[in-house]
């Protein structure tokens, strides 16, 4: 079937990483799926469905790592379902996934924002903060701890091989934080005087377990040497129901080309290298998980699961005693 121009670039500007970081990706497949649902041009109801889940699959096959790609995507088409099942129209299904997204990126937006007044009540004037890659919700507690008039400084690592560090040195910037660029290699020479880390995740597992860019678990174990506290800012649609029937995330591998440049690597023919997006960060690291709905241990991850994909997880195990 063929897809709409627009839906075909977003899933593109995912996979290219023009797009990118956890939640911009989950608020840009919904705005791919509302855009898919407008431009449908079918007239029958069973056409639609087809079309809205092979438009789903697509984006959902664009990066592996970050849970709140399928999660936003599950969000929409299991309230189309849902209508479907009930007998509704064509123009009641295409509603159905217009407004489920439009709820879910404003869900998403005000998640953002409620995580940086729930997290800012943890910084304390003169903190001293490292921050990893670049995350909208690490970096939401870090402003909204400056506009409440603590005086706090940030080191940014680069975030090799990428440089998304550089993202977040120019809003910190920008906001008029006190902010230092630091390499990579360098987390464990400046912990000793750093007050807390604030990360953002990709995924959160259902054991608390933290999955963001390649390089977190590092500052997490230089962190723990240190005992300096180590803070994971998420919203909730970052845990991972399938985590809690034992599957693994799947780590992103990139092309090599992210490391050396093309005359190299044609120089070296036999060279091997490997490039992972991302690690895992156990919990046994982390000190808090800073979500929209409160603060919690990583150790209850499982609760946040329980409440909000308590049905996701039920069809889960329903399958698997199915199968046995
Ligand atoms: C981005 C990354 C971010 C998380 C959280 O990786 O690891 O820390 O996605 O970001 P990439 P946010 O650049 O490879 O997508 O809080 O903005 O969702």
């Amino acid at each position: 079937m063929k897809f709409p121009e627009e839906v075909l670039r977003i899933a593109n500007d995912i996979r290219l990483m023009k797009i990118r970081g956890a939640g911009r990706i989950a608020r840009a497949a919904a705005h791919g799926l509302r855009l898919a649902a407008q431009k449908y041009r079918g007239r029958d109801r069973d056409s639609f469905i087809k079309y809205m889940r092979e438009v789903s699959e697509m984006i959902k096959n664009t990066r592996p790592t970050a849970v709140s790609l399928p999660n936003a995507l599950t969000y929409i088409i299991s309230r189309l379902m849902k209508r479907y099942e009930e007998g509704y129209g064509l123009m009641e299904l295409k509603k159905t996934v217009i407004d489920s997204a439009e709820e879910f990126i404003s869900y998403s937006l005000h998640a953002i924002k409620r995580i940086g007044e729930i997290g800012a009540g943890r910084i304390v004037n003169g903190d001293i903060i490292m921050t990893h890659c670049n995350s909208s919700a690490a970096i939401s507690i870090i402003v909204a701890a400056h506009l409440r008039g603590k005086s706090i400084k940030v080191y940014a690592t680069e975030t090799r091989p990428k440089y998304q560090g550089y993202i977040t040195y120019k809003a910190l910037r920008e906001k008029g934080i006190d902010v230092t660029l630091i390499p990579d290699s360098a987390a464990r020479f400046f912990m000793k005087k750093v007050d807390k880390v604030i990360v953002g995740a990709d995924t959160v597992a259902s054991n608390g377990a933290v999955v963001n860019k390649i390089g977190t678990s590092l500052i997490a174990l230089a962190a723990h040497e240190a005992r300096v506290n180590f803070l994971v800012a998420t919203e909730t649609y970052k845990f991972s129901p399938v985590t809690v029937i034992g599957e693994l995330v799947e780590i992103e591998e990139r092309s090599p080309l992210e490391i050396v440049d093309e005359k190299f690597l044609k120089k070296n023919m036999l060279i091997r290298i490997r490039n992972p997006a991302f690690d895992v960060t156990p919990p046994e690291y982390i000190d808090a998980i800073i979500t929209e709905k409160g603060v919690i241990p990583p150790q209850a991850a499982i609760l946040i699961l329980k409440e909000d994909y308590g049905w996701v997880i039920k069809d889960y195990i329903l399958k698997i005693v199915s199968e046995e």
